[in-house]
């Protein structure tokens, strides 16, 4: 299939369009849509919040009556299913539009090709794969999901440059500065779930909350659009969606996870507060009856060796609608996913400092015999956020 220039354009619009809903579409996928005449646009749009109007008909919608004749670009197969909203498939149609190019199919059951055939059926002529890897990239999670009944699990990792993570009397705030901080809670803020183990909530407390504020004295991030021509189809970061432009109302919360075999998650917990959702994983043998969780909803899933299964942890938050899942945990729990292949993704700050001999180390991993088992990763970016860096990294496979 060849594209034009002025396709790729309008396509590279749909997907900036489509990250303005990084925040907010939980458990949907982020879509953008433009409609077009040769280089005019008639009408463009994106989907903000599930149960909302789909992409496509926010811009048939700006379009009105030139809609009949146009292009439209959409970033993910138009649906032909009649879930929350009708089937956007029959809305082209019923428009006029002549021509469709979409960027990714969608895997999602109901749709899965029959949103492209929908559109053939009704005489349009459909196109396919335009700037693909990119709007697959901007929905990582959601693909991840369908495709392969598990989310996508990224794991932060704060880290020293001799590679500790906390001092050896366990002492680890502050390791990376502000701007480090407030790049966190933006991944966490795009993420459909945080992750963590009972021993981060014992030693740590953490909140596993979204702080919108807290880079409020910060400058916003630099722009890393997924959809920017310029740098090809590879993979981007999607933060050009600034907190400014995020209605507060439209942010869906992640879901608050802990990993929690023999519930020991003290009374009092942050995570316990009710302060946003949070799910608390047991193994069968414990029981959640205690008012310690009264304010958090209690599963068990089933363990193996002494400890919960994580493809079966996985599994239960793919069920529950989870894309992305962001994982903030201890050198075992990281170590585990990683070992066992479970994690897509790394996202580590390093801080230029030394921790010394007793600090403890960033993850746990079995000792190896050769060079050849080690652990291969891909370094997909890297930037400093004021006096750290941050690498993107992913496990080769
Ligand atoms: C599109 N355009 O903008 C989006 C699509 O039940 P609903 O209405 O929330 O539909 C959810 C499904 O529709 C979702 O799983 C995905 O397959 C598709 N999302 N499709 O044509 C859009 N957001
Ligand atoms: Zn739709």
């Amino acid at each position: 299939m060849t594209f034009t220039a002025l396709d790729h354009q309008h396509m590279a619009h749909a997907l900036r369009l489509a990250e303005r809903g990084l925040f907010t579409t939980q458990p949907n996928p982020r879509v953008g849509c433009v409609i077009a005449h040769g280089a005019e646009v008639v009408g463009a749009g994106w989907h903000q919040r599930a149960g909302g109007p789909h992409a496509e008909v926010c811009a048939l919608r700006a379009a009105g009556e030139r809609a009949r004749g146009a292009t439209a670009y959409v970033t993910l197969e138009p649906c032909a299913h009649h879930g929350r909203t009708p089937p956007c498939a029959d809305a082209l149609a019923a428009a006029g539009v002549a021509r469709v190019v979409v960027a990714a199919e969608d895997p999602f059951p109901q749709v899965d090709g029959r949103g492209i055939e929908k559109l053939r059926a009704a005489g349009i002529a459909v196109e396919t794969g335009l700037l693909r890897e990119a709007a697959r990239e901007l929905n990582v999670g959601f693909f991840s999901r369908h495709e392969r009944g598990r989310p996508w699990v990224r794991l932060k990792l704060a880290m020293s440059l001799d590679g500790r993570t906390a001092l050896g009397n366990g002492e680890s705030k502050w390791i990376t500065g502000a701007a480090a901080r407030a790049d966190v809670q933006r991944w966490r803020a795009r993420s459909s779930a945080i992750l963590t183990g009972s021993g981060t909530v014992l030693a740590d407390d953490p909140r596993l909350t979204v702080r919108l504020d807290e880079d409020a004295s910060l400058p916003p991030p630099g722009r890393e659009s997924v959809a920017d021509p310029a740098r090809g189809q590879g993979e981007g970061t999607a933060h050009a969606t600034d907190w400014t432009e995020v209605p507060a109302a439209a942010f869906v919360p992640p879901l608050r996870v802990v990993l929690d075999r023999r519930l020991r998650t003290p009374a009092g917990s942050h995570v316990l507060d009710g302060s946003a959702p949070t799910l608390v994983l047991h193994g069968d043998g414990a029981a959640c009856a205690d008012d310690r969780f009264a304010r958090a909803e209690c599963r068990p899933v089933a363990e193996r060796d002494g400890k919960l299964a994580l493809p079966a942890v996985l599994a239960h938050l793919a069920a529950r609608e989870c894309n992305e899942v962001h994982v903030e945990a201890g050198p075992a729990l990281c170590g585990a996913l990683l070992a066992e292949g479970l994690a897509d993704e790394l996202l580590l700050y390093v801080a230029p400092a030394l921790l010394g001999d007793d600090a403890r180390p960033l993850l746990h991993l079995p000792a190896l015999r050769s060079m050849d088992e080690r652990w291969n990763l891909r370094l997909l970016d890297l930037r400093p956020l004021g006096a750290d860096l941050r690498l993107r990294l992913r496990p080769e496979a």
